[in-house]
């Protein structure tokens, strides 16, 4: 049967988080997440989500940015078109809009839960099914104390829900920073592996002498000590650097992934479908990490159940995430949207059984926490 989609809609909801999330560009107190509903001629719906971190402080794209592109450019290309060929939706979309990846991977995501729905499976058996069912998830400890950090890490390992963290690091001064991470690595010893993200706050000189100083102190892993663009200083970084350095914001999409790995960067990279555009370019990026044996890492961009679940069917495909994943979004949040919330035991999330997403919207608290049009 021939199915069209009939419409899209967008809306912007904004969840508090449970504690201010503190980055080296902002503080987080609430989490903006753009919900694209998408209705085919059938009657079936699938949902998105996209979300960034502080406005335009972390990427290029806002929330109500990635709302405009998609009401007023990617769904007047959409609405009409038959809904079953995903690739050729693609196809449509990637000639007519250039970057916007956060809200092609909204749309994308939209389109996968409804094609799943349709044909009663899965979306990671529409991406050629999962490898696996339980993945493991980091936490980030991001309160900017100390003492608060190590005591949350210590709730966690004791709950059984995380065993592995990453501290946000940058906003300080190095010999700060160091003290911090020092600190709570004293505190955890063995029990947690402890790693790093900079955010791109240091140069390069300051890259060289604090990747040393990790190292010595038992960190496992840097993500992003330099800025994005600096690919170069990426790639000698990762190579003369005691402890392995991952690439974040310097990867979105299988190109950039391609020209660091060309370059000779070694070490891992942070897959995310919101960079990507969608959980199939993302995957896109991973075969390219996996052909130059570059380590990979299931990444958010703090998305809400909807994004992280698309994330999750996605990351179980792969066979295999060096790095685990850090797919705890829905956990920041004091509330959610979604009628059952994903399943964090034993140090991971369970992967959503489908059709589609295996998700679904919980119609009141969407009213409840969504912006008034
Ligand atoms: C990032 O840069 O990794 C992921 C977890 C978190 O707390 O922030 C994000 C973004
Ligand atoms: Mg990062």
């Amino acid at each position: 049967m021939s199915r069209k989609i009939e419409s899209i809609d967008t809306l912007l909801v904004d969840l508090p988080t449970i504690r201010p999330h503190k980055l080296s560009m902002t503080t987080m107190a609430c989490q903006t997440m753009v919900i694209v509903r998408i209705r085919q001629s059938d009657g079936i719906e699938g949902v998105g989500e996209a979300t960034t971190i502080g406005g335009l402080s972390y990427g290029a794209e806002s929330p109500e940015g990635t709302k405009l592109t998609i009401d007023r450019f990617v769904a007047p290309l959409l609405v009409g078109q038959p809904s079953d060929n995903l690739n050729a939706l693609r196809s449509l979309v990637e000639r007519q809009i250039r970057g916007n990846n956060l809200a092609k991977s909204a749309i994308a995501t939209a389109l996968l839960d409804a094609r799943g729905k349709s044909l009663g499976l899965s979306v990671a058996e529409l991406l050629g099914g999962a490898r696996q069912s339980h993945l493991p998830v980091l936490w980030v400890l991001a309160s900017g104390d100390t003492r608060k950090d190590i005591d949350e890490a210590v709730r966690m390992i004791e709950m059984r829900r995380h065993r592995d963290f990453k501290l946000k690091i940058g906003l300080r001064s190095l010999a700060e920073d160091l003290k911090h991470v020092a600190g709570i690595k004293d505190a955890l010893g063995d029990s947690a592996s402890i790693r790093v993200d900079v955010n791109q706050a240091w140069d390069e000189v300051t890259a060289v002498r604090a990747l040393a100083a990790l190292a010595e102190v038992g960190v496992d892993l840097v993500e992003q000590p330099i800025g994005a663009r600096e690919s170069a200083g990426m790639v000698r970084l990762a190579g003369r650097s005691p402890v392995p350095v991952m690439a974040d914001e310097s990867v979105a999409d299988s190109q950039d992934a391609f020209a660091l790995a060309a370059a000779g960067f070694s070490g891992a990279f942070a897959l995310k479908i919101a960079k990507a555009g969608g959980p199939a370019p993302a995957l896109e990026v991973a075969a390219v990490a996996k052909a130059a044996g570059i380590g990979l890492y299931g990444g958010t961009l703090l998305e809400g159940t909807i994004g992280t679940a698309a994330a999750l069917h996605a990351w179980a495909t792969l066979d295999r995430l060096a790095w685990g994943t850090e797919m705890f979004g829905p956990l920041l949040f004091k509330d959610d949207i979604v009628t059952t919330p994903l399943k964090f035991h034993d140090f991971g999330v369970d992967l959503p059984a489908g059709p589609g997403l295996g998700v679904e919207i919980d119609e009141d608290k969407l009213a409840f926490y969504r912006r008034p049009a």
